[in-house]
């Protein structure tokens, strides 16, 4: 009500333009809980307050505020939740079944789900085997593997594996490669572990749909090399989303139930960026350099460092993050829409804790 107030008042006189910069930064920017903050917001006192998340910043002459006190409240409430607990975890790695001869086989069960992807959030999702994003498979160059695409969902799916090398055959395309596999039967993807990948399997059918749902998961083969050899010791995917029934998540979770990333300080650790979602991220980490030693699983010959990396549809980009100073780092979509806003932190938002 208020903001539409607001808005009404500042395109009728066209006062937003002779506001000052600086007192609209006052009044938009969540200003600290301490005493001067107090005296300088002190003019605001007795009028009209909004507390609903639509009330907006700053007001044609600061006549009108919102209540910045309300404001910072319920963001310090939500923010100082995390890692909150939530039903179910994405991105989890997937033993093989070891066949007679050799073959790693993997049983991929497409079904719905009921999916916790913030608490209290729970959306009708679709997945492998009941979590999102999917398991992550790891295998090592030269296996031979077979995974079985089960589908229990209601209507029909396949399973692409993007940037795996392939047969074309097994691309896991409806109708380019194959026919799409219809609700109650099975599938068969033979795989020859040619390379060392830094892969991901997604549905490739009604995908808009699928994919965005849930869809999708990571697919590593063998081990990435990295400059200097150096020794990891934790090797992560954060994989992207951002629409369809999952929304705006790392690993199918929002904050503030992403999962922090936990390092001993001194410790380097590899992060493999996937994004399944339908735009571009830049993963910004701050406090700690991210070094790119990879692009789509294609080890660089120049590793180059970043603060802040652009990961596209489809791309993944692989950094090697060493802990060197300790701290809780933010992590985050830098698109602010993606990460933060009037009710605090959300969506794309997770920490590096080092300690
Ligand atoms: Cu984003």
């Amino acid at each position: 009500m208020l903001r539409k107030k607001v808005l009404a008042g500042a395109l009728s006189f066209g006062v937003a333009l002779a506001v000052p910069w600086w007192s609209i930064t006052t009044e938009t920017t969540p200003a600290p809980a301490s005493s001067a903050a107090g005296a300088a917001a002190s003019d605001h006192e007795g009028t009209t307050h909004d507390d609903s998340p639509s009330a907006d910043a700053a007001a044609p002459g600061g006549e009108e505020a919102h209540d910045w006190q309300a404001m910072d409240r319920e963001m310090a409430k939500r923010d100082k939740s995390f890692p909150a607990k939530t039903e179910g975890k994405g991105a989890q790695p997937l033993e093989p079944k070891v066949l007679a001869d050799g073959t790693k086989q993997f049983t991929l069960t497409a079904k719905s789900v009921k999916w916790e992807v913030e608490p209290g959030k729970v959306v009708d999702a679709m997945s492998y085997n009941g979590a999102v994003p999917g398991p992550t498979l790891h295998v090592d160059v030269g296996d031979k593997v077979e995974v079985v695409l089960k589908n229990e969902l209601r209507e029909s799916t396949v399973i692409h594996w993007h940037g795996i090398p392939i047969e074309n055959a097994m691309d896991g395309v409806a109708n380019i490669t194959q026919d799409p596999v219809p609700p109650g039967k099975s599938f068969t993807y033979k795989i020859k572990a040619e390379r060392a990948s830094v892969g991901w399997y997604h549905s490739h059918h009604n995908g808009t749909e699928q994919v965005t749902n849930g869809l999708w998961g990571a697919f590593l083969i063998g081990d990435m090399p990295l400059p200097d050899k150096t020794k990891i010791a934790q090797e992560i995917p954060i994989e992207l989303q951002d629409a369809g029934a999952i929304g705006l998540t790392l690993n199918g979770k929002s904050f503030p139930a992403t999962e922090p990333v936990r390092v001993r300080k001194g410790d380097s650790v590899l992060i493999h960026y996937f994004n399944a979602g339908t735009m571009a991220h830049p993963m910004h980490l701050h406090g700690l350099d991210q070094l790119v030693v990879a692009k789509d699983g294609f080890p660089l010959d120049s590793p180059y460092k970043a603060d802040t990396v652009l990961v596209a549809p489809g791309e993944r980009y692989s950094v090697l993050v060493k802990a060197d100073r300790p701290g809780k780092w933010a992590f985050h979509c830098h698109i602010f829409p993606h990460s933060e806003g009037k009710t605090g932190m959300f969506g794309m938002f997770t920490e590096m804790i080092v300690s």
